[in-house]
């Protein structure tokens, strides 16, 4: 089965002023297709390299599949957790993950303020992550430089934040801080709040 680009879960100009809808068509129609067909590709010849016992360019194939396979996987999330702002996106979390970030953060302000330095001081192209860790039930804040990094295995990606210059620059420049700032009047709060109970239902 091969991978395919999700549409957008809104129309381009839906997360409008906070992302604009250029950035959007670039991002989506581009980038992401790109790690769509590159993750093929990669997964077409690592089955080509078995069927031919063939494995000398094995490693070659595997960073492929770990990059475009991550964009692909990162960016379906990134999608999902956004919304128009005032219709689904902004606020603050309800529920069992509001309580499970004030036990981990202190509170949503703590977690907000940790998250947000956590996204901007990224070395380079890379994500914010908010993550379930299912072993001890606590959510952790990680930073990716690049994708294919993994930071920590085991854990579930909550809430992403793509701070790639391709998803702020031709608005913001190099002002990531404020992309950044701008992104919480569209996290869609109850997508994360349902891949949090997802997790904790398929771990506990
Ligand atoms: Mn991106």
């Amino acid at each position: 089965m091969e991978h395919e680009l999700p549409a957008l879960p809104y129309a381009y100009e839906a997360l409008e002023p906070h992302i604009d809808a250029q950035t959007m068509r670039l991002h989506h129609d581009l980038h992401h297709k790109a790690y769509v067909e590159g993750l093929n590709k990669a997964e077409q010849m690592l089955a080509q390299a078995r069927q031919d016992g063939d494995l000398g360019l094995v490693k070659h194939w595997e960073r492929e599949a770990a990059f475009h396979g991550s964009g692909h996987l990162l960016h379906c999330i990134f999608w999902q957790n956004l919304a128009p702002a005032g219709r689904g996106g902004g606020g603050e979390p309800g529920g069992e993950l509001a309580r499970q970030i004030t036990l981990d953060f202190g509170s949503y302000a703590s977690f907000a303020a940790h998250f947000a330095a956590a996204s901007t001081q990224v070395e380079g192209s890379g994500w914010g992550i908010l993550a379930h860790r299912p072993y001890d039930g606590k959510l952790v804040i990680l930073t990716a430089e690049k994708h294919q990094n993994l930071t920590q295995w085991g854990v579930i990606p909550l809430l992403v934040l793509d701070v790639w210059e391709h998803a702020y620059y031709l608005k913001y420049q190099n002002r990531r801080a404020e992309y950044v700032k701008n992104v919480f009047e569209i996290i869609n709060w109850a997508d994360v709040a349902e891949r949090f109970n997802a997790s904790r239902r398929r771990h506990a």
